[in-house]
């Protein structure tokens, strides 16, 4: 079997990986390719990829989200792309979530500010029965944070594109659905796939309807969130906080209003890191059953774009 591996970043530790993964295969390593290979392995390809290498049978998305390798003008439309699905990310996932959501539960950013200024004044005990959690992208890891949160007994609520069912999690789908997602919601937390339909959703019309006082944690894409209007709410009191791991622009620019914005919280995208050797392992299990002619798992319908 002969492979292309392509990555804009950490050749060598996945280099490293796939070849412990798939020890019998031909690895060659981007810029030096063959004209034709069996599968590709990529992270934000350059475009010269597709044009010089003729895939044949699928390509491997490095990352649970594919909008970059769908947006490389070069990917060839009659070849199977598939993407990581979970691979060592939902148990981050769910440590990250957890910890923004209990910061905001347990008011820390007032603490904080407390703090600074020398001052010792107890809150009285948030109301957790009424203390809702939103999810926006039930998918694997969606899924997973609202296992993870369950145990913390905060209500949760779920929004999906169709109808969805998941124990403990009053799930909704449709724009209807999301409105009464937002309506109840103290925490909002997006895990939504960055697609033709859900980029900027969450603008000021969408946030405004999330109640007084609620916190946003967005890790899904950065393009996800019109940044302008989240500043707007921001500082007009509307939102409390905001948990930022994904951006617009990434790295975040110097200079953005972000950096230094007292209820914002910068992480550089690190909410779930991609694991190289569980995910060469998943990768390498999946291309290895296809080869000896089973089904491709983890395809991604390109139409809808995740
Ligand atoms: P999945 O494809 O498993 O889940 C996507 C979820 O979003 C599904 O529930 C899907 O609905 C829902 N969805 C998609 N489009 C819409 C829409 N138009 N309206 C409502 N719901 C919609 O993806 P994963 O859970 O594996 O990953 C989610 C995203 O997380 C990735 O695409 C990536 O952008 C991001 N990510 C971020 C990381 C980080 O470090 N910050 C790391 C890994 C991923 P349905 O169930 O109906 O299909
Ligand atoms: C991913 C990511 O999509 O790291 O896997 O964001």
């Amino acid at each position: 079997m002969r492979l292309l591996l392509a990555t804009a970043t950490h050749a060598q530790a996945w280099r490293d990986a796939f070849a412990a993964a798939l020890p019998g295969a031909e690895l060659h390593v981007w810029p030096d390719a063959p004209p034709e290979v069996d599968y590709a392995l990529v992270w934000k390809p350059p475009p010269e990829c597709f044009a010089r290498v003729r895939v044949r049978r699928a390509i491997a998305n490095l990352g649970a989200g594919v909008d970059a390798l769908l947006r490389v003008p070069t990917l060839p439309a009659d070849v199977p792309v598939l993407r990581l699905t979970d691979a060592g990310m939902a148990e981050q996932m769910v440590e990250y979530v957890a910890l923004a959501v209990l910061r905001a539960f347990r008011e820390q950013r007032e603490y904080a500010r407390q703090q600074r200024d020398g001052r010792w004044m107890p809150r009285p005990r948030l109301d957790k029965t009424s203390y809702r959690v939103g999810i926006l992208g039930m998918g694997v890891l969606g899924s997973a944070v609202a296992q993870g949160l369950l145990p913390l007994g905060f209500p949760l609520a779920g929004w999906s594109r169709r109808p969805r069912r998941v124990d403990g999690v009053a799930t909704w789908s449709g724009a209807d659905g999301l409105d009464r997602v937002l309506a109840g919601t103290c925490v909002l937390v997006c895990l939504l796939p960055s697609t033709p339909d859900t980029r900027g959703l969450l603008d000021r019309r969408t946030l405004a309807r999330l109640p007084r006082g609620a916190h946003l944690v967005n890790v899904g894409r950065g393009d996800l969130v019109v940044e302008p209007d989240l500043l707007a709410l921001l500082d007009e009191g509307h939102l409390a906080s905001a948990t930022l791991d994904v951006f617009d622009a990434e790295p975040l620019p110097a200079g953005h209003p972000f950096w230094h914005h007292p209820r914002i919280d910068v992480t550089p995208h690190v909410s779930a890191a991609t694991l190289f050797h569980a995910s060469a392992a998943q990768v390498a299990a999946r291309i290895a059953a296809h080869a000896r002619g089973g089904p491709l798992d983890g395809v991604v319908d390109r139409a809808l774009g995740y």
